[in-house]
């Protein structure tokens, strides 16, 4: 096996899916796809896998059993912080055709306008000194200067993040910070680069002990980190590589012209409920999807949100949110998951653009209204407001949010100053229906609020 992708954000949701979906290629006889995995933080990945020759379980599970395969594609893992160097070896290696991303939604920094925001730590640190990168910018910049340097025909970037045109606002990132670096490198990657967009879906809980005790049991050898995931798996891919890829196709993934429509459904149905489900089931005491999804309260008010939701949805490529959302149903159920509401709840003020503000506000724009999509961002700030110490959840604009959580006394102080310190947009324009909320959450409960949207008060 050759080294072909270089990924950069290895951790489960990555070895659940795309390694999952190249694993597949190679099986098949195409041997020139292995990933080099880089984690952009922690050894943890590294260390546990290298012992077991980067060799993992992939266990599928619902409410009628387990599957396990066993994955190959991964043919290392380098640490960026330990040794910037090898991963921009890596990175710069002309057999490196592809580099994937799945970095989270923090780590696009964007400002308001979507645009750089040069305020950013790690903007600024690899801005001052680009040889030595931290960040996905610095790296993916610094790549591709070298490979031009070298006369190396430069990467595809494939974005696999949760983010609305996840392959144009990398591009934009990258192009913009690229021309406070040098100008003319910031032309080559404007038009030389690749960046497709792709809309990936596959719900994968962090791994627990009880899981690493079960798949031992099952495997009959111990596998440090097994990733457990469900049977449905979907991946939805813009198809511009002019460096090659693989055959993904024959495993399923769909390779398509445009890819906003099937991410625009999966960003506001899927993830839009799963933040939903986890803020309701945190103030609810709910631990897990399925237990929130059980609830009748919270299940009726998911099933109001989809119904807002999906009347956003520009109904192209022949999609069909009703069917969509049947499956999802099922998906929320699975007994076998125990994916926890604070994973979900964790990083709010960048999932909720995308989730609840976009739609929210083409609903207003098409002279809609969007109760459920306004109490979602209710329901998020009292979560937030009550998390307990230490937090059962974080957010990376954390010292911000408590401390403007902090400054006020009244909901409707608390709910304006957190949404100002999002910078989200439109706030004016939803402000009033979410301290409302906020509001009827006080006085009547959280369960009491609920109801409410159930009667469609
Ligand atoms: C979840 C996603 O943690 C979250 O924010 O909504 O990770 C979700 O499980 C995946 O996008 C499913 O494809």
């Amino acid at each position: 096996m050759r080294a072909g992708i270089v990924h950069i954000g290895v951790g489960a949701f990555h070895r659940a899916h795309q390694a999952a979906y190249v694993d597949a290629c190679l099986a098949e006889g195409d041997m020139a796809w292995g990933i080099i995995g880089v984690s952009l933080r922690s050894p943890a990945m590294r260390d546990a896998l290298a012992p077991q020759d980067w060799l993992y379980a992939l266990a599928e599970r619902d409410g009628t059993g387990e599957t396990l395969k066993v994955i190959g594609s991964v043919m290392k893992v380098l640490v960026a912080p330990e040794d910037p160097q090898a991963v921009l070896a890596a990175l710069s290696d002309p057999q490196t055709r592809i580099v994937t991303l799945t970095v989270t939604e923090k780590a696009y920094p964007r400002g308001p306008d979507g645009g750089l925001d040069t305020q950013d730590r790690r903007v600024a640190a690899d801005l001052a000194n680009p040889e030595r990168p931290t960040g996905t910018l610095g790296f993916l910049t610094e790549a591709l200067a070298q490979r031009q340097a070298e006369g190396t025909p430069p990467f595809t970037v494939l974005s696999c993040d949760n983010l609305p045109s996840n392959g144009e606002t990398l591009r934009r990132l990258v192009i913009e910070f690229a021309a406070l670096r040098d100008p003319e490198l910031a032309q080559h990657i404007e038009q030389n680069v690749a960046f497709p967009s792709s809309m990936v879906d596959r719900i994968v809980p962090a791994t627990t002990d009880a899981d690493r005790e079960r798949v031992a049991a099952a495997l009959g050898a111990q596998d440090a980190w097994p990733v457990v995931t469900e049977p449905f798996m979907q991946w939805v891919v813009e198809d511009d590589f002019p460096m090659g890829r693989p055959a993904w196709e024959r495993h399923g993934v769909e390779m398509v012209a445009d890819v906003a429509p099937f991410e625009e459904m999966k960003l506001r149905l899927l993830n839009g409920a799963h933040s939903a489900l986890a803020y309701a089931g945190q103030l609810l005491g709910r631990e897990t999807v399925a237990d929130a999804f059980a609830d009748p309260l919270i299940h009726g008010f998911v099933k109001g949100l989809w119904r807002e939701s999906a009347r956003t949805l520009s109904g192209e490529a022949g999609l069909m949110p009703d069917e969509y959302t049947a499956r999802l149903a099922d998906r929320f159920a699975n007994p076998a998951l125990r994916h926890r509401t604070a994973q979900i709840a964790n990083d709010g003020s960048q999932k909720l653009p995308q989730r609840f503000i976009n739609p929210l506000l083409e609903r207003l724009d098409s002279g809609g209204s969007a109760p459920h999509l306004a109490a979602g961002v209710a329901l998020w700030i009292a979560a937030l407001a009550s998390r307990g110490d230490p937090p059962a959840f974080t957010d990376p604009l954390d010292e911000t949010l408590k401390a403007a959580i902090a400054r006020t006394t009244s909901p409707a102080d608390t709910v304006a100053a957190v949404l100002e310190a999002c910078r989200f947009d439109g706030i004016d324009r939803y402000l009033p229906a979410v301290i409302e909320d906020c509001q009827r959450m006080e006085t009547d409960g959280v369960a009491g609020a609920l109801a409410h949207y159930a009667r469609g008060e």
